[in-house]
């Protein structure tokens, strides 16, 4: 068996196991060469599962790479879709798009998104990233096999890590209950996962006594030794009346020295001198056109950023972050750091209370929750270790709150705000425990990682669940004044929302920050420290100064509103009164409803889906009596009702339309509605 031509039946090419050998190397490299050239994804899980891939992809499923939807095609689910570059240098080689092309990895407008995404390759089955759910896709086509009589097999990649979510094993029941001989499950036993080794993060095995049990057959390989690996395949593909799972051990990082068996590699891509060192281990250095490969990719960002820039507004003077031609504008300096290290650093400052317990969910280090124990050995009793398995650990959140303990569990805003939705709302909310939930990297700042990954929809449950409490901090150290507040102080469940690329630091130590009271921010007077050239109080201070108009935002997008004060008072003279709306629950409806009346105009701004934080203002302004007869211009800058995609943090700012650029423009536009309207309101 092998590639076919769907129409004629006949096959097109045989790989030996050696040519299997020696496409998996070459495979390793051009892998590397993507992950280098997109400067992120994940090299450890890729290089693991490479033999696997390549036997799967040239020898082992039926497919015809000239005819990637024929119905009778087997079908190859990636569940562990960050392992996304293995998948599309298996596509690659098997000759379902040209392999030079996958170089394009991760950047702005590329088919080979972050992770995997059906609708824009042919040859992806289904979009995946999201951990635990392949299986569960792979039961549905394996039942649809079945009503429609075909005799395809649906193959499904998974990590071992993977098999701590909860779903693995409802798919697992459900193909076992139904027999559904047309699965087959490979789980590469790499023995890693991102927090460390999978039996100390969270223990799987013996997965294959849980999977016989489960009514599967189980095969075992070394999944390196690629005679085994096609003998256990094909041995697979014969077996009836069950679904098949195969264990493969392999070694995370398989074939590059430096990357063998290190957890450090499981998410960070190869810089230019590791890759000639990988390539070299590979036996690759000589077969590989490194240089013409990254040109290409230097070649598809220079278009794209070109494109990007053209749809950007522009104004006489350059008013982006920190440009260096100090004579293009007013030239003001900020300082940056990621908002999701006040996190980490409120947690080490206050993990001494004896009540705080922590729980990992295989994402620790980066979204700074281990900050919590790292360096405090007296605290790793209450440091607990979930693995990949968020809905439960919430709802285990909810016993330990119960108790009189005080969890705190994050994960990307995706998976501790959506994949445990039900969890979140009946065991913590319902019951009005103590909890505080952080959703990091939320936004369009994981960037490249793409659409799965970019939380732009949590808002929406987390406003909307009665008992919560939801925080968006500004900056790193509004961050950790937030958390400091929502552990010691609030008592409830809450929900603590931050970023995790760089974002400009725009408040200090001595900002007010009063939980449920927005900060009121006014440009002053242009200075070299960006901060210094606004002055920011508690709004509930302030005197009405007739302003222009008004920007509420929250996150990211207060610095962004601040910028957008600076373009429209330099270049229009319009002064802007910007409301910081960090707590968004309860909400602080007189600076608002003062915002409104004061200034007649109000933009909202919000790193999200457009409603979040404009559905809340709104219905301030449309509910408060205050506004009665009073006119309001309304405007929201968001993201307008679709899915992210990959592309670097800053150029996704600009992609969805949230710079300050855009809340200029949209600030010009309703400031010239308002006086459109008072011109006709007088002739009138
Ligand atoms: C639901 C969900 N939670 C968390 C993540 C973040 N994440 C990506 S890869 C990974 C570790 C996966 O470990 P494993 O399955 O063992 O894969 P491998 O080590 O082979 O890369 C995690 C936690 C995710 N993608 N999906």
């Amino acid at each position: 068996m092998s590639l076919r031509d769907a129409k004629t039946g006949q096959i097109t090419k045989t790989y030996s196991l050696d040519e299997l050998r020696d496409a998996a190397r070459l495979m390793r490299g051009y892998n590397l060469v993507a992950l280098c050239a997109a400067g992120s994804g994940h090299a450890g899980g890729t290089l693991s599962i490479m033999d696997i891939a390549a036997a799967l992809y040239l020898r082992i499923a039926e497919h015809d790479p000239r005819n990637p939807e024929w119905p009778d095609r087997d079908r190859i689910l990636w569940s562990a879709g960050h392992k996304a570059p293995a998948l599309y240098v298996s596509l690659g080689i098997a000759g379902f798009c040209p392999l030079d092309d996958i170089v394009t990895l991760r950047k702005l407008g590329s088919p080979f998104q972050g992770h995997p995404h059906w609708l824009k390759l042919p040859g992806v089955e289904v979009s995946s990233g999201s951990l635990g759910q392949g299986l569960s896709v792979a039961v549905g086509m394996a039942l649809a096999a079945r009503i429609d009589g075909k005799n395809h097999k649906i193959f499904c990649l998974m990590g071992d890590g993977e098999q701590q979510e909860g779903e693995v094993w409802e798919a697992a029941m459900e193909a076992g209950h139904y027999k559904l001989e047309n699965i087959i499950a490979v789980i590469d036993c790499n023995r890693l996962q991102i927090d460390g080794w999978v039996k100390d993060v969270m223990q799987v095995e013996p997965l294959a006594a849980k999977y016989a049990s489960f009514g599967w057959e189980v095969l075992r390989v070394d999944g390196h030794d690629m005679s085994q690996i096609v003998d256990a395949l094909e041995q697979a593909r014969a077996v009836t009346g069950r679904p098949v799972v195969i264990l493969a051990d392999t070694v995370k990082g398989k074939g590059v020295s430096f990357m063998e068996n290190q957890p450090g590699w499981h998410g960070k891509a190869p810089n230019r001198e590791d890759l000639s060192t990988a390539l070299a281990d590979l036996g690759l250095a000589e077969r590989i056109p490194v240089d013409d490969l990254l040109a290409k990719a230097k070649q598809w960002q220079a278009e794209a950023s070109h494109a990007l820039e053209a749809r950007v507004p522009r104004y006489p003077r350059d008013f982006w972050w920190n440009v260096r031609d100090a004579a293009q504008s007013d030239a003001m300096h900020v300082a940056m750091e990621p908002t999701r290290k006040g996190f980490g650093r409120a947690l080490a400052e206050c993990g001494g209370d004896e009540r705080i317990v922590c729980i990992g969910l295989d994402i620790s280090g980066s979204i700074t929750i281990a900050d919590f124990y790292s360096g405090k050995p007296e605290r790793a009793r209450r440091w607990i270790s979930m693995g990949i398995a968020e809905q439960s650990a919430t709802a285990a959140a909810a016993g330990l709150a119960r108790e009189g303990k005080l969890p705190v569990l994050g994960s990307y805003a995706t998976f501790s705000a959506a994949r445990n939705l039900d969890q979140l709302r009946v065991s913590i909310c319902y019951s009005n425990l103590n909890v505080l939930v952080a959703g990091a990297h939320a936004g369009v700042s994981v960037g490249a990682d793409g659409a799965t990954h970019q939380a732009l929809e949590d808002l929406f449950a987390m406003l909307g669940l009665p008992n919560m409490t939801v925080v968006v901090p500004c900056d790193a150290v509004e961050t950790r004044k937030a958390t400091r507040h929502l552990l010691l102080e609030h008592v409830g469940p809450k929900y603590i929302r931050f970023a995790r690329e760089a974002t400009p630091i725009v408040t200090g130590e001595s900002t007010p920050f009063v939980f449920g009271k927005a900060n009121l921010i006014r440009l002053r007077a242009p200075s070299p420290d960006f901060v210094a050239a606004f002055e920011t109080r508690l709004a509930e201070d302030c005197a009405d100064e007739s302003e222009h108009l008004s920007i509420v935002a929250c996150g990211p997008m207060v610095p962004e509103a601040m910028r957008a004060a600076w373009i429209l008072k330099r270049e229009f003279g319009l002064e802007t009164r910007v409301l910081n709306l960090h707590t968004l629950k309860p909400i602080d409806a007189e600076a608002i409803v003062r915002a409104a009346r004061e200034t007649g105009i109000v933009i909202t701004a919000e790193e999200h889906q457009i409603g979040a934080l404009a559905g809340r203002v709104s219905m301030v302004l449309a509910t408060n009596p205050g506004l009665y007869g009073v006119p309001v211009i309304t405007g929201a800058i968001g993201v307008k009702d679709r899915f992210g995609e990959s592309g670097a943090p800053w150029e996704l700012v600009k992609v969805f339309e949230l710079s300050a650029e855009h809340i200029a423009e949209k600030a010009l536009e309703l400031v010239a509605m308002k006086k459109h309207a008072a011109e006709h309101l007088v002739t009138v």
